[in-house]
């Protein structure tokens, strides 16, 4: 636990507050220094320990970023971005959460930051403009504003197996991990769930355990990080060109510089154009290169086949199984529907002895015993099983927190049906309440970083305009959130995303609403438009 604990009496901070903010991850850090720039008193609440959100708790073998860290850094602080030096082109997680260990130092933000402390409520009180934010210790905080940066991808979840109590080993959830580290030398490892976390962790637990059996419920599109060091001269080379570099991040799609910005369709291509554009993608190691080939990847689902088909090949090339590689290949949704991985060697692990795909598709699995996994087809005794399972993701964090608006108005009830904001930035009904790459924002379709420092900059300048014009409140009209949830749903509804059950459409989690959370009109333009917003006196909003 930091000695930076409760420096100041909550009673003392509560009084003079003017922003309670929520979490202490890239999104919350950055808002406290803004915050603090405009002279204002805030508090970061956070539930971990220590400091890094995401970086913090995704402690699994293998967890790294997947967007280049030169790139996936902040951008506001240009001694920051000259100072610091990323080992890896995408590091592992100790070296991200040393960087926001560095941020919260460099910045002396800790001072502020109240960690083991989980929101529990927070409640807007109509006579005095503010809010009212309660913990799992029993205190509250009393602020102007309040912000939610409790992050996309925070709450964990394990499936509800039948016997899952049962088990006698241990279990794991990828972003639970424990901080000491697993050792599973000589043990039965059992890996349910192969998106993102699970294709990182399973090459590096295959060459610890002694057997590893993956259970796999759908395929996933993988692509080869071509993770290295990254060497001083193209280190240098990057930071002389921030300027540049970060600008064209900035107003990019996808909150990244360097992507070819793609002029024709894929199938307006010949087969032998085609594969070349993908075989340089490919070779590049990126997360967005092969969806920038074309215009039409995301929406034509003839043009998306032939990029599905080039990446199968490469399984099929890489698989010595044949069987192996039919089953490692996805099929039932286009590719870039669900978000792909980033990975190293996760295809060749499974040309390994002592590793195993079962598919629970064809036969799911239908308990958890003493002894492991039971699916239709057969029994997998098991040491150890790590659930890679994800998260309730972008709405399950703050449903988890008992959020009163105007009229005691609960935000989980007015999102019953699915997440309504106004530019992924407020909720109507719940006045100087802020989210961080909320729903309705690009967030987790660009780059976490870049499109945080907008949410950031843009909540920041809002907070400015309100005590500048003398108002206490601010809050989203309902008829531009209706107008912004329609450009949401008409922007998505225009490309493939609803042909897949992810977690961008909460068909991951039982019972949620079948809705397209982020934006995806592009970080560029959405910032344009956020822009256009605040330059008009804050268009759609109301100051009281
Ligand atoms: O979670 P996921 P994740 N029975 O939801 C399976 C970010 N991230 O933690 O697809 C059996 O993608 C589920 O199967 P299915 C990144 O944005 C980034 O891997 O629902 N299986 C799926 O295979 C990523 O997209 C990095 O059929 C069950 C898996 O579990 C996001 O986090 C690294 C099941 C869950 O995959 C989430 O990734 C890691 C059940 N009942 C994560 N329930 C970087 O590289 C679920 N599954 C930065």
């Amino acid at each position: 636990m930091s000695q930076h604990r409760r420096s100041v009496a909550p009673e003392t901070d509560s009084a003079a507050l003017d922003a309670v903010i929520v979490g202490a991850g890239f999104a919350g850090l950055y808002m406290l220094h803004k915050l603090r720039g405009l002279g204002l008193r805030a508090v970061v609440l956070e539930a971990g320990d220590g400091v890094g959100g995401t970086w913090y708790w995704n402690r699994y073998p293998g967890a790294r970023v997947d967007v280049e860290a030169m790139h996936y850094s902040y951008s506001f602080s240009t001694e920051l971005e000259q100072e610091w030096e990323w080992q890896e082109r995408y590091p592992a997680q100790p070296e991200i959460l040393r960087y926001l260990g560095h941020v919260a130092d460099r910045f002396e933000l800790r001072r502020d930051i109240r960690l083991s402390t989980r929101v529990v409520a927070a409640s807007y009180d109509e006579v005095t403009a503010r809010w009212s934010v309660s913990t799992d210790r029993g205190d509250s905080y009393e602020a102007r504003y309040c912000v939610m940066a409790t992050g996309c991808l925070s709450s964990s979840r394990v499936p509800d197996i039948e016997g899952l109590e049962a088990f006698e080993g241990p279990r794991y959830h990828t972003a639970q991990w424990p901080h000491e580290g697993v050792d599973f030398t000589g043990q039965r490892v059992g890996v349910i769930g192969t998106g993102s976390s699970g294709i990182q962790s399973i090459p590096l637990i295959a060459e610890q355990a002694a057997e590893l059996t993956v259970f796999q419920r759908t395929p996933n599109y993988s692509l080869p990080a071509r993770n290295r060091p990254l060497d001083p001269a193209e280190r240098d080379a990057v930071k002389h060109h921030y300027p540049r570099l970060r600008a064209e991040a900035r107003n990019s799609p996808v909150g990244l510089p360097g992507l070819s910005r793609p002029t024709g369709g894929a199938l307006a291509a010949s087969e032998e154009e085609r594969r070349a554009r993908y075989t340089e993608q490919w070779e590049k190691g990126l997360l967005h290169g092969l969806v920038s080939t074309y215009t039409d990847i995301l929406t034509d689902p003839d043009a998306n086949r032939t990029v599905a088909e080039f990446v199968r090949e490469k399984i099929r090339e890489t698989v010595s199984d044949p069987a192996t590689a039919d089953l490692l290949c996805p099929t039932g949704h286009p590719f870039g529907t669900k978000r792909p991985a980033l990975d190293t060697g996760y295809y060749a692990t499974y040309n390994r002895d002592n590793v195993r795909l079962v598919d629970i598709r064809r036969a799911p699995i239908t308990r958890i015993n003493a002894r492991g996994v039971v699916t239709a087809g057969a029994e997998y005794p098991v040491d150890a099983l790590v659930f890679a399972t994800g998260f309730d993701a972008m709405t399950g964090t703050l449903n988890a927190i008992d959020i009163r608006g105007r009229g005691g108005l609960a935000l989980r009830d007015k999102w019953a049906g699915g997440p309504v904001t106004y530019l992924g930035l407020q909720s109507a009904g719940f006045p100087n309440l802020f989210l961080v790459a909320g729903p309705g924002s690009p967030s987790v379709l660009t780059n976490m970083v870049a499109a945080i420092e907008q949410h950031v900059e843009w909540i920041a300048d809002c907070v400015d305009h309100v005590r500048q014009s003398g108002a206490v409140a601010i809050e989203a009209l309902e008829d531009a959130e209706a107008d912004w949830v329609g450009h949401v749903n008409e922007v998505s509804g225009a490309m493939l995303y609803s042909e897949a059950d992810s977690w961008y459409l909460g068909a991951n989690v039982p019972g949620k609403a079948r809705v397209f959370m982020p934006y995806a009109g592009g970080l560029g333009a959405y910032r344009r438009r956020c822009d256009a917003v605040a330059a008009t006196g804050y268009e759609g909003f109301v100051l009281s």
